[in-house]
């Protein structure tokens, strides 16, 4: 079983989409293994996208990424990074499918409504950022 970090962005929480997100993952057979609410620092934003820390757009999606409430949470299934990135879509919601959660709900490239892990690596490293490992339910 693979597993995969989740950020419902601040922009779908304000919008109330935190249900209807959550809806589309388990839906496809995600199953929700941690799950927290929090408000990240600008600080702490920063850290987690540190590998985009020398790109143009670092500091407006970090602002971003720290202007209100995110939902965190692990999903798992197999393929789960593949399967999290298919329903996102795109980066930029004017190229992501039709159907998928950004073309759906995202509103700029920047404020494009949810994260999902890229790679095995990356998960590694932000499912720690968010969760302890006392906070990941095993399979039930
Ligand atoms: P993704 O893996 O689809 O989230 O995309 P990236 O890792 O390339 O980018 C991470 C985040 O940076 C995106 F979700 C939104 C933001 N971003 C911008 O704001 N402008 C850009 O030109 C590219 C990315």
């Amino acid at each position: 079983m693979e597993r995969t970090l989740v950020i419902i962005k601040p922009d779908a929480v304000k919008r109330n989409l935190i249900g209807e997100i959550l809806r589309r993952f388990e839906e496809a057979g995600l199953r929700v293994a941690a799950l927290r609410m929090l408000r990240l620092s600008k600080q702490q934003a920063q850290g987690f996208y540190v590998v985009h820390k020398e790109r143009p757009f670092y500091d407006s999606l970090c602002s971003f990424m720290s202007e209100g409430p995110v939902v965190a949470a692990v999903l798992e299934a197999q393929g789960a990074i593949e399967k999290v990135r298919a329903l996102m879509g795109a980066t930029d919601p004017e190229k992501a499918q039709a159907g998928t959660i950004r073309a759906a709900f995202g509103t700029s490239i920047e404020r494009n409504a949810v994260h999902g892990s890229d790679s095995p690596a990356s998960a590694a490293f932000e499912i720690p950022y968010f969760f302890s490992a006392l906070e990941i339910m095993e399979t039930p």
